[in-house]
């Protein structure tokens, strides 16, 4: 990718490329979920810094401590599911109603069809703000399909942390079940690095499970499902295939470190793509970006969105 593009921070300038938008790519990652009270990884305050990732999230990790893994994505969980979706993450939610495609992106090839939104996030808080805007009238009037696709339309890439599979029978459940294990129950931050037995790590069928060996209910150890560094993400055909027809990718909250994700930019700007960055800091990808916002997310989203009706109505009532 070239380097000589000078990028601009013109909000206006950027809902103009956004009005002739024919096919929207949205990439998130953990500054989208920060004003949640949701770590992130790298940066300041990030857990990264007090967690060695491949002690935590990698399969090595998982072979050699699995309680260490199941402690820290334990107090991971917690965290996601004590979290609510911020403006930012409600927002990209109101993208999956065909009114607010039909206003804020009129020129998309096929409407119907939500915006490709992928997230980097395991916590789930994209797929929740989407659960509420499909709860709204509108939503309601959508027939099974179109609300089918706005979930197909949306990919946790790394995994979920409401995600278990099972390590014997490979049954994978989505649960808000927590603690997933008795020992989980009580503050595990007092427990230090004591060993905690693997017979008493989340099992498959959970604590009721009764030596039967059915499947979803064999007693097997769960895992987390999430992908791990070194295990390959999840849809990533799909995502390829659908970036392919991107031509303008949001980029929000990531500091485009982690592959694959960090190369999405460059495909879509090989592709003749605009690529925006919306972060609250430098990020990887700033100087091959079309349009770079600095700042909070859950400020700069809703304002553009805001901005971008605007924009948009004059023009319809000009
Ligand atoms: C794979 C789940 C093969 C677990 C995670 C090429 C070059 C170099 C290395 C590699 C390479 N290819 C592969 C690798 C290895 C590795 C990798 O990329 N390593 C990096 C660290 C160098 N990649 C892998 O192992 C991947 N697997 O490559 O398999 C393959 C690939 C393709 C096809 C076939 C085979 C698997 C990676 C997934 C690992 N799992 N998470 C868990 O979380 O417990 S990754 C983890 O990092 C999270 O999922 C997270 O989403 C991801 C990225 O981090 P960010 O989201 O960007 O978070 P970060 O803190 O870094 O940045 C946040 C930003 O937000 C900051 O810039 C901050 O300023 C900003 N911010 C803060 N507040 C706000 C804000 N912005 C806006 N508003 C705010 N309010
Ligand atoms: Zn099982």
């Amino acid at each position: 990718m070239s380097t000589s593009l000078t990028s601009s921070s013109d909000p206006d300038a950027f809902c103009r490329i956004l009005a002739s938008s024919k096919s929207l790519g949205i990439l998130t990652g953990a500054g989208l979920s920060a004003a949640s009270g949701i770590e992130t990884y790298r940066g300041v305050d990030g857990q990264w810094n007090h967690t060695n990732p491949f002690e935590v999230a990698s399969l090595r990790a998982w072979n050699e401590n699995p309680d260490r893994v199941w402690t820290y994505s334990h107090s991971r969980r917690d965290a996601c599911l004590r979290a609510s979706p911020n403006a930012a993450h409600d927002a990209l939610a109101t993208l999956s109603l065909l009114s607010t495609r039909k206003r804020l992106l009129p020129s998309l090839t096929d409407p119907s069809k939500p915006p490709l939104y992928i997230t980097q996030n395991i916590d789930g808080l994209c797929r929740r703000a989407i659960d509420s805007i499909m709860k709204t009238p509108e939503a309601e009037e959508m027939d099974a399909d179109e609300k089918k696709l706005v979930h197909e339309r949306h990919i946790e890439m790394h995994g979920s942390m409401y995600r278990v599979v099972c390590t014997q029978c490979k049954c994978i459940k989505w649960t808000e079940e927590n603690p997933l294990a008795p020992i989980f129950a009580n503050d595990t931050s007092t427990r230090g690095d004591e060993k905690i037995p693997i017979d008493q790590l989340p099992r498959c069928g959970g604590s009721s499970w009764s030596g039967s060996n059915r499947y979803g209910r064999c007693g097997g150890l769960l895992r987390p499902g999430v992908v791990w560094f070194g295990e390959v993400p999840e849809n990533q055909g799909e995502i390829i295939r659908h970036l392919t027809k991107v031509d303008v990718l949001l980029v929000i909250g990531t500091s485009s470190l982690v592959h694959p994700a960090a190369s999405y930019a460059g495909t879509v700007k090989k592709n003749g793509g605009t690529v925006a960055v919306c972060n609250l800091g430098p990020t990887q990808i700033d100087d091959h970006a079309d349009f770079v916002f600095h700042g909070p997310c859950e400020k700069t989203i809703p304002m553009l969105f805001k901005r971008l009706g605007q924009i948009n109505d004059a023009q319809a009532s000009a």
